[in-house]
């Protein structure tokens, strides 16, 4: 276990589109450039329909999921690779609970948003998922 956390990985982290208007893609790029991982793509994308269904597969037929398709094609995204040791589960925790009311204080999502259908920023769950999502933009 303590060998699978100091291995080096990459993870796909996205300020979503209210991250964006918000104007805190700034303050988010700073707390991973803090952290100490490393930046290593970025890109200004407005995510097409079918890629954003694609990207929430795993909620697929759940009430919110047409919402959710709305929220995140709204506006253009962020879309960011960072890499370093165990740059996955700590960027989750650097990010917060997806219910920002549930995230800690701390966190961006904790510090910065209410909502969970308004909660700025997504990160990888898993490095397969990191691989799989940088693949795609
Ligand atoms: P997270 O990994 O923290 O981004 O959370 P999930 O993958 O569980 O959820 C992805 C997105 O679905 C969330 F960012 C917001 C949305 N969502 C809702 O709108 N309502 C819910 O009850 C759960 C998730």
């Amino acid at each position: 276990l303590v060998a699978a956390m100091e291995e080096v990985e990459e993870t796909y982290i996205m300020v979503k589109p209210d991250g964006v208007q918000r104007g805190l893609v700034g303050e988010i790029i700073s707390r991973f450039e803090k952290k100490g991982f490393k930046l290593t793509g970025l890109k200004l994308f407005q995510c097409p329909k079918d890629l954003a269904e694609e990207h929430y597969k795993d909620h697929k037929g759940k009430p919110f999921f047409p919402k959710l398709i709305g929220y995140i094609t709204s506006g253009p995204v962020v879309c960011m690779a960072w890499e370093g040791i165990g740059v996955v589960a700590s960027a989750r925790k650097l990010i917060g609970a997806t219910n920002p009311l549930n995230a800690e204080p701390g966190t961006l999502r904790g510090d910065l948003a209410v909502q969970t259908g308004r909660n700025i920023v997504h990160g990888s769950d898993s490095p397969e998922n990191g691989k799989r999502e940088i693949g795609k933009i």
